[in-house]
Order: C-alpha cells, then structure tokens, then sequence
C-alpha cells in the first residue's frame, strides 16, 4: 500500500501489538530506541497482522531487537541475519521477513552474506544499525569507523579506511538502498514504510548515536552545533533528485542513478545524505523460484506436501 494511503487507511492493529513487554535493557539515549520505535511505527502503519511478520536479528546490542517487537522473531549467529532471513523468506514467502543487525554485525563478519544477499533479491528488508563502534563488546572500532577517528573507547586512532556500506550495497545489487538517522523518527518511519513496501531486497542503513562509546558521532555532532547547521541532508529537499530506474532494462539509466547515489553515500563530514539512495524493479528471488515451482504461488513452501512422496525407493537405491 502507498505511505499516504497507509498512514490514513483505518487500523486493525493497534500499535501496542507490536510492542513485547520485556524491558528494553540499551543504554539511556541510545540510538536504537528511535530505531525500534520507527520499526513498530512503520509496522503499525502498514497494518501488516504481526502474526505475518518476522524479526530476524544478528548478535550486538541491535540484536536484541526482536525482543521487542511482537511479532516472530529470532536472534541468531553474529553475521547471520541474513542467510536466516532469506531461509524464512523462502520457507514461508506470505511473510514479511525484516532482517537487522549493527554494522559490525552486517558489514563486518557477515560482509559476505551482505554481498550475495543483495545479488538475489529475496522479498525482504535490511536494517543496520550503524554507529561506528562495536556497541554490545565495549566500543572497539567497526568497518565504519573513518581513518583517523578516535573515541574514547578506543587506544589509538583508527588506520584504517571505514567502508562505504551505501557503496558496497549499490555493487551488491541491493534494489532498494536507503539511509536514515535514528533520532528522526519520522523521516525514518517513512524510508521504513518504503522499504518494506519494495519488492526484493531493501537496504537501510541508519546513523545511530552511541552515548556510551562513540563520543565523536554524537545527536550535538549530527546536528552540527559546532558549524552552525545540521550535517543531514535529506536527498528529497532537492527536487531534481529521482533515484527511481524508470527503464530496468537500460544499463545507461542504472549507471547513471548508481553514478549519483554513489557520489551522494561519498558525502562526509559537514554533509551526510540521508533518504532514498536507489530503486529499481527487478524479479526477486521468490517470484522466479516460483515459475521453477509454480505450486508456490498459492502455497509457502511450509505448506507443500514435500513429505508425502513415497522415499522408500530412494533409500533403498542408497542402501
Ligand atoms: C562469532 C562471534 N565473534 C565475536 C563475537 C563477539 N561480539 C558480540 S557482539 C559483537 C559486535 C557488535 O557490534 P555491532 O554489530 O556493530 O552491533 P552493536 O552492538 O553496536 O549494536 C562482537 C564482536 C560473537 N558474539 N560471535
């Protein structure tokens, strides 16, 4: 359903139910609480049942988010959002399957499941939580950290470049790449609305403020008291900006639309670009699985009779 329309269509749902009664244990003023709130938000204004929906976590302390929500839900392996996410995906494709995970988690040991998942496009959503640091393990340096930088969890300064997750996704081949800031709740309400509504896979990347261990990137830092305006940028103020691929088919419009994304994910500093980087329509990964077995289009996988087959002949020839 479109935002607008959703943000006005009656609710069945009332947000409470998709809030869990297990006490949130992040730090106070942590980022991941505007996160959170902006999932539930999102959740509640796509009236998605949340009997329909699945959390699926990496280790950190964005991991714990599926704790949260009440939906299902599994905390998994530190990296393995993904490769979970795609498997509930697959067993079950009437579900909306949301993946998140810090940046550690996502970019750093599940850098490998980053890359292909963005090559298959499964239905599905990917939100990071990005701080900079290693939140749950006391603040050692993340694959985001930029040379040069040191917090106060840190001995020395980074000497190490911090990856560019907006450019690694558009060379994955992520279908919908997006970025938000966790402390605009709204804005982020709206890029999570989208994403979930895209078909394939969407990738969110969030700025979030770590109080604790990340004195550097802090809510002063993002507001950008010390030069006088806020560092966000919000891509939509420019009305020329159209990251949409009108024509999927035409590799010049999908150099062209990566070309200006990567430059805007290149913003640093005094600049940090935040909304809808990229969107194209391509088959996903589901829906070409299902012209291999057309029995999926009306049935999840969970509900084929896979098991009624008679495999005794099987056996016998392995005996
Ligand atoms: C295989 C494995 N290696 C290392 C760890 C230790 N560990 C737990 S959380 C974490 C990093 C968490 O950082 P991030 O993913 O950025 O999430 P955050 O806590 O900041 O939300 C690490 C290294 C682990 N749990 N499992």
């Amino acid at each position: 359903m479109p935002e607008a329309a959703a943000a006005a269509a009656p609710k069945k749902f009332a947000l409470q139910q998709y809030k869990t009664e297990v006490h949130v244990d992040w730090c106070p003023g942590c980022g991941d609480f505007g996160i959170l709130s902006s999932i539930q938000q999102a959740l509640f204004q796509l009236q998605i049942p949340p009997y329909r929906v699945a959390m699926i976590s990496g280790i950190g302390c964005s991991g714990k988010t599926p704790h949260y929500i009440d939906t299902y839900g599994l905390h998994t392996l530190h990296g393995r959002a993904l490769p979970v996410a795609t498997g509930a995906k697959l067993a079950n494709n009437q579900l909306t399957v949301v993946a998140v995970g810090g940046d550690g988690d996502g970019y750093g040991i599940g850098a490998g499941y980053f890359v292909n998942s963005g090559r298959r496009n499964v239905d599905m959503t990917y939100i990071v939580f990005n701080n900079g640091v290693y939140g749950l393990t006391k603040g050692q340096a993340s694959p985001t950290l930029a040379k040069g930088l040191k917090t106060k969890s840190m001995p020395e300064a980074s000497i190490q470049e911090g990856v560019n997750p907006i450019a690694l996704a558009l060379g994955a081949g992520y279908t919908w790449i997006g970025r938000g800031y966790a402390l605009d709740v709204k804005t982020l309400v709206s890029l999570m609305v989208q994403a979930i509504n895209h078909k394939g896979t969407s990738f969110l990347d969030v700025f979030q403020t770590c109080p604790v261990y990340n004195d550097l990137r802090t809510k002063e830092w993002y507001a950008g008291e010390d030069i006088g305006r806020a560092r966000i940028r919000k891509l939509d103020a420019d009305p020329e900006w159209d990251p949409v691929v009108k024509d999927p088919t035409s590799i010049d419009e999908i150099v062209e639309k990566k070309g200006l994304a990567l430059r805007a994910s290149y913003e640093t500093g005094d600049s940090l670009a935040v909304g809808v980087f990229y969107s194209i329509a391509l088959p996903t990964y589901d829906e070409q699985l299902a012209v291999k077995v057309p029995a999926l289009k009306d049935h999840p996988l969970v509900d084929l009779p896979l098991y009624q087959r008679d495999v005794a002949p099987l056996f016998a020839e392995l005996a």
